[in-house]
């Protein structure tokens, strides 16, 4: 007999939004080693986070590895589950961070491969620059979709579940008979803000051209993109938080703080 993992879900796809980006600080910054190691003038974090209000990633997303640039030792950093999925590192130049998500074992998916180019400069408008100096602080994010097609039956139910949404919930208050109350989650909000322009050339995208010109085209089709698809996202994961909430208020149920 066949495996239930083996039998998919016809005719169906279910997408999962999520966030790749960068922050970076000039250092002296805290939370990054002081003195910093020689020539070290930016301390920065990449990561992979969920959407404000979005599912729980790690329900389907079970591993990160990023490739950082080859001047770092052990180039290599993985991180499983539960996460963060963040890597924090400090440096002086900026490079294409190779990253590679593994889902749950249950989907039978093949990991996929992103990239992101660390941007640790102030960009965009004088006024936005002047903003990024001021509080130091440059992030540099772009919202990103995986497609599960047919998923297996058992990873369609962790899609489905409505544990991925447990992250969210905080009980307001103390007490019986407080209803749920949903936050948004994590200290940054989406900006989609993307560098201005691609900057292939000094990156560290390896000599040829050809990456080079790959990966603009890639940069330039997000430009375009991000801004329009990650409102409609959040307006998507809105109306599913409002359903949530109704459904939750119907049955009075009170949510424990996870
Ligand atoms: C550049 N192509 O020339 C880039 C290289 C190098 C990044 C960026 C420090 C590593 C370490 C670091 O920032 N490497 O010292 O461990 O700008």
């Amino acid at each position: 007999m066949a495996p239930t993992t083996s039998k998919r879900v016809r005719n169906t796809t279910i997408r999962r939004h999520f966030i790749i980006g960068n922050e970076s600080h000039l250092l002296p910054y805290a939370g990054y080693a002081n003195p910093a190691p020689d020539n070290h003038t930016k301390g920065w974090k990449v990561y992979v986070r969920p959407l404000p209000n979005g599912p729980d990633l790690t329900t389907w997303l079970k591993k990160v590895q990023f490739k950082l640039h080859h001047t770092y030792t052990d180039a290599s950093r993985t991180i499983e589950a539960p996460g963060p999925y963040e890597v924090s590192e400090t440096g002086y130049g900026e490079f294409g961070v190779e990253i590679r998500l593994y889902f749950a074992s249950e989907s039978g998916e093949k990991a996929v491969y992103r990239e992101h180019y660390l941007v640790l400069a102030p960009y965009g408008s004088e006024e936005q620059k002047a903003k990024m100096e001021r509080e130091n602080l440059v992030v540099a994010e772009r919202m990103e979709t995986v497609e599960f097609n047919e998923p297996t039956m058992e990873f369609f139910k962790t899609l489905t579940s409505e544990d991925q949404y447990n992250w969210l919930k905080v009980k307001k208050g103390r007490g019986k008979g407080k209803k749920p109350d949903f936050v948004f989650e994590g200290e940054v909000e989406p900006t989609a803000q993307l560098p201005d322009k691609a900057d292939a050339g000094q990156g560290g995208m390896g000599a040829g051209g050809a990456w080079s010109q790959v990966y603009e085209r890639q940069v330039l089709a997000q430009l375009g993109q991000s801004a329009a698809s990650l409102d409609q996202a959040l307006d998507e994961e809105k109306r599913g938080m409002e359903s949530r909430r109704k459904k939750m208020e119907e049955l009075g149920v009170a949510v424990s703080a996870k």
